[in-house]
C-alpha cells in the first residue's frame, strides 16, 4: 500500500438520474448524462493506516462527524474487498468551496475518493472499473470519473458505468442562490419519490427516451435540441418529485425568476437553457460565446460563475498531498 492523492470535479446532469434499480448496488432505475465540470474540485489523499482500529476522515481541515466517517468506511470496505486486505485507511479531504454550500458534492467527493484508495490498495483498474467503484460511494460520483460530457448507463453491475461521450463546446453558468445545507437529502428524497409518487414508473420510462435523444443531439452537436430536453427535463424531475409523499420542494421562487430571466434571454437571441439539481441553484448552459453576457444578466440573482466542461478524476502527486488537520497529532507537528 502507499499513499496516494487524487483530484475530481463535481458534475451537474442535463438528462437527471432520480431513482435507484438497486440500493446497495446504487444501479439507476435510468441511464442519465451530465457535464463534469473545471470548478469547485475536490482533492483526497489516502494515507494507508494499517495499525488503526477504524478509518478516520478529515474533511477540510477538522475531523469529521460519525455519520460521514461512517459511509465513507461502508465504501472503503469494498474497496478492501476487492483488493483482499484489511488495512484502515486515513483520508483527508478538501473541497474548492465548503462541504454543504450546494456545490461540494458527493460526486466529485466519491470520485476523489474511488480514484485515490483505488491506488492506495494497488489496485489495477481501467476508467470503467473506476467509474464502477466510485457509483458504489455515491451514484453521480461514476460520472465524475469521466472528463466533460458524460453518460451513466443503466445496468447491472458489470455495465452499470459512466464514459465520455462527444459534444459541443458550451459553458454553464452556476447561480447560486442558497449556500444552506438541504433539508433532505437527495438520497432520501429519491428514495420517498419511487416509493410514493403515482408518477414514478412514467419517469423511469420516460427518461430512458430522453437520453436517447441527448445522446444523438449531442453527437449531431446540436445545441438547441440538447438544451431544450436539458430544461424540459429539469422541470420533469422537479414536477416528479414534488409528487412525492409527503412533496418535497426544492426550487424557491428565485429559481424560478432565474428559469424566467433565461427564458426572456432567449427571445433576445442568447441561446441558453436552465437546470437545477436537489436544491434552488440554478445551472445554466450557454454557448461560450454568450456566457459572460449572460452571466452579467444573471448577476442579480445570486453569486454567479462560469464555468466549462473540466477533466476526469485523476492522481496528483505527493506534492500536491492534503495536509493533516491542525490538532491532530500529524497536524500539530507539521504546524510546529
Ligand atoms: C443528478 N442528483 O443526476 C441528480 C439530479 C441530484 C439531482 O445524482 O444516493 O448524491 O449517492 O446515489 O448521486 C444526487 O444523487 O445520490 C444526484 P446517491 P447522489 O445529478
Amino acid at each position: 500500500m502507499r499513499t496516494t492523492t487524487a483530484r475530481a470535479y463535481p458534475n451537474i446532469a442535463l438528462v437527471k438520474y432520480w431513482g435507484k434499480a438497486d440500493e446497495e448496488l446504487i444501479l439507476p432505475a435510468a441511464g442519465s448524462l451530465s457535464l463534469t465540470l473545471d470548478h469547485f474540485e475536490t482533492t483526497t489523499t489516502v494515507v494507508p493506516a494499517p495499525e488503526a482500529a477504524t478509518d478516520v476522515l478529515e474533511l477540510d481541515g477538522s475531523l469529521a462527524d460519525p455519520g460521514q466517517t461512517n459511509r465513507i468506511s461502508v465504501f472503503l470496505d469494498h474497496v478492501r474487498e476487492l483488493a483482499g486486505r484489511e488495512d484502515r485507511v486515513l483520508v483527508r479531504s478538501r473541497n474548492s468551496v465548503p462541504t454543504g454550500a450546494g456545490l461540494a458534492s458527493s460526486a466529485s467527493g466519491f470520485a476523489a475518493l474511488a480514484t485515490a484508495a483505488a491506488a492506495a490498495f494497488d489496485l489495477d483498474l481501467d476508467a470503467r472499473e473506476l467509474s464502477r467503484l466510485a457509483r458504489r460511494g455515491s451514484g453521480s460520483a461514476c460520472r465524475s470519473i469521466a472528463a466533460g460530457m458524460a453518460v451513466w448507463h443503466a445496468g447491472d453491475d458489470e455495465s452499470s458505468f459512466a464514459e465520455s461521450v462527444d459534444a459541443p463546446d458550451m459553458r454553464m453558468i452556476i447561480v447560486t442562490v442558497n449556500r444552506a445545507r438541504k433539508a433532505v437529502s437527495s438520497r432520501e428524497a429519491m428514495r420517498l419519490t419511487a416509493e410514493t409518487s403515482p408518477f414514478y414508473s412514467g419517469w423511469v420510462s420516460s427518461t430512458e427516451d430522453y437520453l436517447e435523444q441527448m445522446v444523438a443531439a449531442c453527437s449531431a452537436e446540436d445545441f438547441t435540441r440538447i438544451g431544450e430536453i436539458t430544461e424540459s427535463h429539469a422541470l420533469r424531475m422537479h414536477g416528479l418529485i414534488q409528487s412525492t409523499v409527503p412533496p418535497i420542494r426544492f426550487l424557491n421562487p428565485t429559481s424560478h425568476a432565474i428559469f424566467d430571466a433565461v427564458a426572456e434571454a432567449r427571445e433576445h437571441g442568447i441561446k441558453a437553457y436552465s437546470t437545477a439539481d436537489a436544491g434552488p441553484n440554478v445551472a445554466v448552459i450557454v454557448r461560450p460565446s454568450d456566457a459572460e453576457a449572460l452571466a452579467e444578466r444573471l448577476s442579480g440573482f445570486g453569486d454567479v460563475r462560469v464555468v466549462g466542461p473540466g477533466p476526469g478524476a485523476h492522481l496528483l502527486t505527493a506534492a500536491d498531498e492534503v495536509p493533516p488537520a491542525a490538532g491532530t497529532s500529524a497536524g500539530e507537528g507539521s504546524h510546529a
